[in-house]
């Protein structure tokens, strides 16, 4: 009897270990698709506004892998490839009662008061997840609807920053805004609003820096330090990059949705007018033409910091601005979308 049993015992343990050989890699392949998907943004509440994959169904085919519900935050746009992040719709905090903030409002006369604190409530978006760098700018040039970037103030590199592959992933510098507005336009896109720029940077929880609250440290952001090449390098930093960076080169410093460089590397061109706060996008702020708004040369707000300058411009709530056909070469832009 007992040996009777080990005989149908055997082949039965075989075909089970068969079966979980078999059943093991699916498996497998299922839980990394959902990990790779789920990157650093939590799980999406789901809500009218929550953008629908167009490959969800309510059926999928047995082989299809089901899309995981964090798909719907990322795509990657067809004009120039860049990655880009679903930023919910919903309230905010922007501006700040930080105690640099107040102090240097007495000072830099470019620097926008960031106060009071206070509630902003936007409608969803995308945006981009880099800075937009010379390999995608130049595209926009040899599709003739960007004019170059001016060459006139170039970094170490020269002028071979803009056209040579070594740098095609470095962050285009020395635009104007009207170059900026350009480009995104051609990439389907739009500036970011500087509301939008900066719920983007910090989430909604108000925190100081895009990593949250610890003070500035050498790896979260490209800023002047003790290699820098501008005015005022800072000898307790070392960030390992004299100029500016590829981008992307400080994950640490990404933004709660994953947004890079949002701290530091260049700055960053909104489309807003800059305006005391409370940020209101209907008082004429957000206005699309070049019309006269409380100047003869309209100004447009800068954001996020940059390689040239110090550890307090790094403050996600921090505004600078200038004149819309300024340029210099710690100041490009990212894009920004409505759908
Ligand atoms: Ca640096
Ligand atoms: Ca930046």
């Amino acid at each position: 009897m007992v040996r009777k049993f080990r005989i149908i015992a055997l082949p039965l343990l075989v075909i089970s270990l068969l079966l979980g050989a078999c059943t093991t890699p699916i498996f497998n392949g299922l839980t990394k698709q959902s990990d790779e998907g789920n990157g650093v943004i939590n799980t999406p509440q789901v809500s009218a506004t929550t953008p629908v994959p167009t490959k969800v169904s309510a059926t999928p085919q047995p082989t299809e892998i089901p899309p995981t519900p964090t798909q719907a935050n990322f795509k990657v746009s067809e004009k120039d490839e860049m990655e880009m992040i679903y930023i919910e719709g919903g309230e905010f905090i922007m501006g700040t009662e930080d105690i640099e903030a107040q102090r240097i409002l007495e000072g830099n006369g470019r620097q926008y008061p960031e106060v009071p604190m206070h509630k902003v409530t936007l409608d969803r978006f995308w945006i981009d997840k880099f800075e937009v760098t010379n390999g995608q700018f130049m595209k926009c040039v040899e599709a003739g609807a960007c004019e170059a970037a001016k060459q006139n103030n170039p970094i170490f590199a020269g002028p071979e920053y803009y056209t040579s592959s070594e740098y095609a992933n470095y962050p285009v510098i020395n635009v104007t805004w009207y170059k900026a507005r350009a480009y995104c336009a051609w990439a389907d896109r739009r500036l970011p609003t500087e509301a939008e720029w900066e719920k983007a940077a910090r989430g909604t929880d108000g925190r100081k820096y895009t990593w949250g609250n610890e003070p500035v440290s050498n790896d979260v952001a490209n800023l002047c330090d003790k290699g820098c090449t501008a005015r005022y390098p800072n000898p307790k930093f070392n960030d390992g990059f004299p100029e500016t960076a590829p981008v992307g080169s400080f994950p640490k410093g990404a933004s709660p949705y994953g947004a890079m460089d949002m701290a530091g590397n260049v700055w960053e061109w909104t489309s807003t007018i800059p305006n005391p706060y409370p940020y209101d996008a209907k008082d004429g702020r957000e206005a699309e033409q070049d019309v006269e708004y409380g100047s003869k040369w309209p100004e447009r707000v800068w954001r996020g910091g940059t390689w040239t300058n110090g550890y307090s411009w790094l403050r996600a709530s921090l505004r600078y601005r200038s004149v819309a056909n300024y340029w210099n070469n710690n100041l490009g832009f990212r894009c920004a979308a409505s759908e």
